[in-house]
């Protein structure tokens, strides 16, 4: 069985990403569907080497076009305002935006940590897909939690450019050509409030009333929606001049009881799906950025034993922010929602 894809924001860097994510895992695709605004109605996307025609979205684009899987990547206010036309329409809509995930009775999936969940969508008619940061994050935290039990998890993020859209990875390269033009004026900026070449920033999105910003509480939120569970979370949010891959400096508190054997830890992380452990200090092999771009796995390494207490352990991992933290884990999550929905 094929299916009508739509994907609305198909001109956005995760849209025109979702086409060659499905393209590379072969999705069983009926017809493409491109929808954006009205501006860019009228430009093409291309899938599998055929040109595809972006429509205005529109209340009825959905029905006229028999969607049946709709991809929401355009904003959380375009998923606010029209992804009732995809479920009325009788598609499951994949959000890729904040709007839904914090609903109750909206599932907020990582096919791998989660995959139960989906069920869910017939709630409703959409799942949402988390925040970035939270699904390169949670993809290491599932297998330690099921090895030890967590009870606490502090992170620190270095979050690539490509978070902030096209607009953002245009304003680095903008910044780095005037850097080297001798011509980088501070006062340049539209995507960050602060110079983002040679810099970082230690702050996305809004600040909220605790001192948090909006993304840090998101990682906390999602964390504990996905994992099912209340475990202490905190999180320090920063964007770096890196183009498309976030970084992520974590540790893990388990159980009080618990003596962490890293060689354990190691073994539950690469045999955990989609996830790939790369540590070996000594010969200058751990994750990066530019080993995880263009991939769809989460790169774990840097693990070890804090030195004070048993129960804590310390690791860093990578993952394509585009891919991985977007595109891929809508497209996973619509294969799994497929096998587990349509009996394929
Ligand atoms: C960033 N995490 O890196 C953000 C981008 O809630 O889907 C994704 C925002 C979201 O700037």
């Amino acid at each position: 069985r094929k299916f009508n894809v739509a994907v609305v924001g198909a001109t956005g860097a995760v849209g025109e990403e979702l086409l060659r994510v499905m393209d590379a895992y072969d999705f069983p695709v009926n017809n493409i569907v491109p929808l954006a605004s009205a501006k860019s109605a009228g430009t093409t996307v291309e899938y599998k080497n055929k040109e595809y025609t972006v429509l205005e979205l529109t209340e009825t684009a959905f029905e006229e076009n028999e969607v049946e899987i709709a991809f929401f990547s355009a904003g959380g206010s375009i998923s606010a305002k029209f992804a009732k036309y995809a479920v009325e329409a009788g598609a499951v809509v994949i959000d890729n935006t904040s709007h839904f995930r914090m609903e109750p009775n909206i599932p907020l999936v990582v096919p791998e940590v989660n995959p139960e969940d989906i069920s869910k969508w017939k709630e409703t008619g959409i799942i949402a897909n988390p925040n970035c940061s939270t699904i390169q994050m949670v993809l290491s935290l599932k297998p330690l939690d099921e090895l030890y039990g967590i009870k606490r998890v502090d992170v620190s993020t270095y979050q690539a450019v490509s978070g902030a859209g096209k607009a953002g990875m245009e304003e680095l390269v903008k910044q780095m050509q005037a850097f080297f033009a001798f011509k980088l004026d501070e006062s340049e900026k539209e995507a960050f409030a602060h110079q983002i070449a040679l810099n970082v920033i230690p702050q996305i999105d809004v600040a909220q009333p605790n001192g948090f910003t909006k993304e840090e509480m998101k990682m906390i939120n999602e964390t504990q929606k996905i994992m099912h569970k209340q475990m202490a979370v905190a999180a320090t949010c920063v964007r770096v001049p890196v183009l498309r891959s976030h970084s992520e400096s974590i540790t893990v508190t388990f159980d009080e009881n618990v003596e962490v054997d890293v060689d354990k830890v190691r073994e539950s992380l690469a045999n955990f799906e989609n996830v790939e452990v790369i540590d070996d200090l000594e010969n200058n092999q751990y994750p990066m950025p530019i080993i995880s771009t263009d991939t769809d796995t989460t790169y774990v390494g840097r693990i070890r034993k804090d030195a004070y207490s048993n129960n804590v352990v310390h690791f860093f991992n990578v993952a394509d922010q585009v891919r991985v933290g977007a595109a891929t884990n809508s497209v996973r999550i619509a294969l799994k929602w497929i096998e587990m929905e349509n009996d394929i």
